[in-house]
């Protein structure tokens, strides 16, 4: 399955085959989605073929279905499995807290209800993703298509106003055309370099009418699995 991987490739899959030990026989496991989060779904696969592990994944995204379902993972949805042992899902910036950035790949509203079902969340990412203060990555923020770009308005004016993102950080969105959800709902990236109160903003972002979530994830990581491009993992 790993042939010869780039160093940031084997820190993935060292994490993901980690987190994969975690997942017991009999669990209903929340599926993450992005690159880390494929390795997961692949060893987990792997486990269900050669090990015969008896699990219901409950995918974030319908690639991570589609490549759970290739893997002869049972999928579920996540009303039927009505609520998870664990749920292991990759990030884009993990800070001291364990709080998170999550969402580049555009799944962060079913990856945040499907964390939050859930008994544990871990997170499985390569060293890089490590950061002292969130924010260096554009927070992604999921809005209704109704009135997308009047909505984009008041996020920056609701920011500004409230000054909740701190002196350190400035706020741009991103231009162009949004990227559309597995909803139908458009994801716009806000590029804020540093978070001063990472708690505070998570709330505050959600309050702003046409919003529907945000890429803060505070309080949900439970552990996260660190890989390395040297093959060593770290578990915190
Ligand atoms: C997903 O994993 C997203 O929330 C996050 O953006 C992504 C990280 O992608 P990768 O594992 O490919 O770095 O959960």
């Amino acid at each position: 399955m790993t042939g010869e991987l780039s160093p940031i490739d084997r820190a993935k899959f060292v994490a993901a085959k980690r987190a994969a030990e975690m997942v017991q026989d009999g669990m209903r496991v929340g599926l993450g989605t992005g690159s880390t989060a494929a390795w997961l779904v692949r060893c987990l696969g792997e486990m269900v073929r050669d090990e015969g592990l008896r699990i219901k994944g409950v995918p974030t995204s319908t690639r991570t279905a589609e490549l759970a379902r290739e893997v002869g993972i049972e999928v579920v949805s996540l009303d039927q499995a009505g609520w998870l042992d664990i749920t292991i899902d990759g990030a884009d910036e993990f800070d001291g807290e364990l709080n998170l950035i999550k969402g580049g790949g555009g799944a962060l509203l079913q990856e945040k209800i499907v964390a939050t079902a859930s008994d544990q969340m871990v997170v499985i990412a390569d060293a890089g993703k490590e950061v002292e203060k969130l924010g260096a990555f554009p927070l992604p923020v999921e809005v209704i298509p109704f009135g997308w770009q009047t909505t984009r308005s008041l996020i920056e004016e609701t920011l500004v106003a409230l000054d909740v993102l701190g002196r350190s950080a400035a706020l741009r969105m991103s231009g162009g055309a949004p990227y559309v959800t597995d909803e139908g709902n458009h994801i716009l990236d806000l590029h804020l370099q540093r978070i001063g109160n990472a708690r505070q903003l998570a709330l505050v972002l959600n309050q702003v009418p046409g919003v529907v979530e945000n890429g803060l994830f505070i309080d949900i990581c439970d552990r996260v699995v660190i890989g390395f491009g040297d093959g060593r993992v770290e578990v915190r």
